[in-house]
């Protein structure tokens, strides 16, 4: 019996990339240079995709794959795959939620110290030999009895708050309503803003969440605070951003994600009062052969016709 056709848009980790080599017909959109030809060879027999979060799906892909039956994408965040679009033509889409979950909670933990007790500036410190030469590095903040705000309690953000919870954080959050928890729930971001000293953003990307965090919302809050983005860099107006740490209307900012990746304005990273990560907070070799290996069964169970297991809903 033939191999069913997959078309590779973006790779995942190399050992379930063999999984799959030997277990279908591959189809590599992703190291090609004619994209055009390839598909003109294999289009029409093409039966899945994996891609990444990072890659996404676009619509005008799915267009000129007839027979396309599934996209498994490895990443959490779909706001890159044009999932109205498969959902119109009846392509499920699955992703890899809740394996990823401690990482990007444990990494928001560290960009929240690195930020208040200014860690990459103590490395430098030290490194330097401006320790030696100068004696003691300025003070810098504790978290103990600030205020976390957290926008979008969901997966990510309630493993975020439970951590905080133990670094003896005030938690505090906004989303579309109001959940079972025992944290303050604001009803905006504005308000959130106000109330938090450290405003962590665990939302999704997309349309949705394009610019939430604004100049307005910056004001908000101000100048003794940070902001913390583990979402994406769609959520937050970056030049708006740029100005208020420029201009001291908050204290600083800790960011895993920006608007142009991996192209970071160099406005903004040259800015003292940031800590800046390269959009790796599930980029721990665990996590990701976890969310490898949930494609490569999402795959098996699509073929197998059993239940997707991740499928979005
Ligand atoms: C990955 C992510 O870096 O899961 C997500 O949505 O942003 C990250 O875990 C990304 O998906 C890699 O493609």
């Amino acid at each position: 019996m033939s191999k069913i056709d997959i078309l590779v848009v973006q790779n995942i980790l190399p050992e379930q990339m063999a999984v799959l080599d030997r277990t279908y017909a591959l189809h590599r959109y992703d190291q090609v240079q004619d994209k055009a030809a390839l598909l003109g060879q294999v289009a029409d027999k093409v039966r899945g995709v994996v891609t990444t979060g990072g890659k996404g799906f676009a619509a005008a892909l799915l267009e000129q794959l007839p027979k396309l039956e599934i996209v498994a994408s490895s990443g959490v965040g779909t706001d890159t795959i044009d999932v109205a679009a498969c959902k119109a033509r009846g392509v499920p889409v699955t992703n890899t939620p809740d394996v990823l979950n401690d990482d990007v909670a444990d990494l928001g933990i560290g960009l929240i110290i690195s930020a208040l007790r200014q860690m990459p500036k103590g490395h430098e410190y030290v490194r330097s030999g401006e320790w030696a030469k100068y004696g003691m590095m300025g003070f810098t903040s504790t978290l103990t009895g600030k205020t976390l705000g957290i926008v979008g309690l969901g997966r990510i953000g309630k493993e975020l708050a439970r951590r905080a919870e133990a670094l003896k954080m005030r938690i505090a959050y906004t989303g579309r309503s109001r959940q079972a928890v025992d944290y303050d729930f604001h009803e905006t971001v504005n308000e959130l803003a106000k109330a938090s000293d450290v405003l962590a953003l665990t939302c999704p990307g997309g349309e949705a969440t394009r610019n939430l965090i604004g100049p307005k919302e910056l004001e908000a809050l101000g100048s003794k605070s940070w902001l913390v983005n583990l979402s994406r860099g769609s959520v937050v107006d970056e030049p708006a951003l740029i100005k208020a740490l420029r201009e001291g209307t908050i204290r600083g900012a800790a960011l895993d994600v920006y608007a142009n990746e991996p192209h970071v304005s160099p406005a903004l990273s040259n800015q003292p009062n940031v800590v800046l990560y390269p959009h790796h907070s599930s980029g721990s070799i665990e996590t990701r052969t976890a969310m490898s290996q949930l494609v490569v069964d999402n795959l098996a169970a699509h073929f197998a016709g059993k239940p997707l297991l991740t499928p979005l809903s």
